[in-house]
């Protein structure tokens, strides 16, 4: 397409909507999209369902005539970058990942809190279910310690071995086992499939395994399993060392089991990208809506931006509603 065509539309359009509205309302009218040709500069992180809904909000904001450019970010350092304005949105903030960083920055006044999915989201320890017989007593998290050995490797012995994810979701999980007292080593994956596939090569043959997973995600469609539960998730677990079944350390508790999703924006935009952040305000996925984007990836096998392009296909009700008003 011809960029200077591509331009020209869109303000034509929004020079006779205004002056529309101005007639019919007696507004004053708002200048429309783009209004600025920056590009809005999405932040991409490390799991599918992120990658792939951020492509979906790139496609979106490029419908309204944006220029957009995804930026990949460290999970942690991203929220300081949005709030100096070097980044510009982020669509899946986790409860359990980001809640810490994301809420240090909104309070500095800088990192907007566009407010949460309607998804409900929990990231814990997971195994396959056929472990139960092998370990009574789960998903308690104690008939885990109780079966620590089962779950041992080469490496770990006699400890069992917990599957982490990448450092950079911050997870804490060295610290809640030594809190909890727990005979288990964590050993980090580096990236998202290396989860995926030591799940999958345990699951065919039944060995035993305890990883990270969290929902929405695609694993709960394809593999039976279940999160442990842990002394439920309270503020104070993390900050008070008091709190809790450890007296002396923090962390001795699960992450929340109904966390919450958001989204997040540098506050700039307010003033440099208005339409566009009034569209991201109204952008809302449901649990099923994550889970559909992350297994359009790893389990049919499609490039992100394929993926994207199909979501839009199979939820164009959804997004239509959502762009209503917004577009020249
Ligand atoms: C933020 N994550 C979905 C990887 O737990």
């Amino acid at each position: 397409m011809q960029p200077a065509l591509k331009k020209r539309h869109p303000v034509m359009m929004s020079m006779l909507g205004a002056a529309c509205a101005g007639l019919l309302l007696g507004s004053s009218a708002q200048a429309a999209a783009p209004e600025s040709d920056d590009p809005i500069k999405i932040v991409l992180n490390n799991w599918t369902s992120q990658v792939v809904l951020a492509n979906v909000a790139a496609e979106l904001f490029k419908k309204l005539g944006y220029n957009v450019e995804l930026v990949p970010s460290d999970n942690q350092l991203q929220f300081a970058g949005m709030a100096n304005g070097d980044l510009h949105l982020q669509v899946e903030v986790w409860e359990g990942t980001h809640k810490t960083n994301f809420e240090k920055f909104v309070d500095s006044g800088n990192l907007l809190d566009v407010g949460a999915h309607d998804a409900i989201t929990r990231e814990e320890w997971w195994y396959p279910t056929y472990m139960e017989e092998r370990c009574p007593g789960l998903p308690d998290w104690e008939a885990l310690h109780a079966c620590a050995e089962e779950f041992a490797t080469v490496e770990t012995a006699p400890k069992g071995r917990y599957l982490g994810g990448p450092i950079d979701w911050g997870k804490h999980h060295n610290e809640r086992v030594q809190a909890l007292g727990m005979d288990f080593v964590v050993v980090n994956a580096g990236q998202a499939s290396t989860l995926w596939a030591e799940l999958d090569a345990a699951y065919r043959r039944e060995e035993p395994i305890v990883l990270f997973n969290w929902t929405p995600n695609w694993v709960e469609a394809k593999y039976n399993g279940r999160f442990v539960d842990f002394p439920d998730f309270e503020p104070e677990c993390l900050s008070d060392p008091s709190w809790g079944m450890n007296p002396d350390l923090a962390y001795d508790c699960g992450a929340p089991k109904k966390g919450w999703l958001k989204k997040a924006a540098w506050s700039g935009m307010q003033d440099k990208f208005p339409t566009a952040l009034a569209l991201f305000k109204r952008v809302n996925f449901t649990n099923a809506q994550i889970a559909e984007a992350a297994a359009l990836v790893d389990v049919d096998e499609l490039s992100p931006e394929d993926a994207a392009a199909r979501w839009l296909e199979s939820n164009e009700a959804v997004w239509k509603a959502w762009m209503e008003g917004l577009e020249g």
